[in-house]
């Protein structure tokens, strides 16, 4: 399960966010996120750089959440945008043909960001979120399973997710299981 992990690790939520990526990369993650909602640009860099340096020499994608311009300079793997974010297509001028993932909430963003060429599509929340400020409402497994059906690009599961839940999300369909909160427990759990 740990390989189908897409480790987020959020500025604001981690104690120190470059040895929770360690942690992450050490365990065998496929993907780490750097999120970052109220850093300024000097430090959001920083991190991102360091970031950048520790998922190169693990040989695991490094995705910048919100910011093209910091994907760019860092030569980051992916990026990911919300609903408010760029539109893919304004991104694609900034970041060329990097790996772009949207974020969607319903099945018919998540249908609209299929056709828009998403390279990767997460869905939800699946479960009850306090990370996410004014989060919308929880989709479930079954929305989950009828996107998964409903898109061909690869899905992550976001929202809630524990040790606990990741497997019925990936047995829903998704191919990936996001966590922020409860992202250490994948490294402390025995689960
Ligand atoms: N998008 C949908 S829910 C969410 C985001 C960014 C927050 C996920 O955080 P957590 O702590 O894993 O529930
Ligand atoms: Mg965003």
């Amino acid at each position: 399960m740990i390989d189908s992990l897409y480790a987020i690790v959020d500025a604001e939520v981690a104690e120190h966010p470059l040895a929770l990526t360690f942690q992450a990369l050490n365990a065998g993650c496929a993907i780490v996120q750097l999120r970052a909602k109220r850093l300024d640009d000097m430090a959001f860099l920083e991190i991102a750089k360091r970031i950048r340096s520790a998922c190169t020499h693990a040989g695991v994608p490094f995705v910048v959440n919100d910011r093209a311009d910091i994907a760019r300079l860092v030569r980051a793997d992916g990026l990911h945008l919300g609903q408010d974010d760029f539109s893919i297509a304004d991104a694609r001028r900034v970041v060329g043909d990097m790996q772009i993932g949207v974020s969607t909430h319903t099945l018919e963003q998540a249908e609209a960001a299929n056709e828009e060429g998403a390279d990767l599509i997460a869905f939800g929340p699946v479960f009850a979120t306090g990370t996410k400020e004014n989060p919308d409402p929880v989709v479930g497994l079954r929305a989950l399973e009828e996107v998964c059906r409903r898109v061909s690009r690869p899905l992550v599961g976001i929202g809630g997710i524990t040790p606990e839940n990741a497997g019925e999300t990936l047995r829903a369909g998704a191919r990936y299981v996001a966590a922020i909160s409860a992202l250490p427990r994948f490294f402390t759990d025995a689960s």
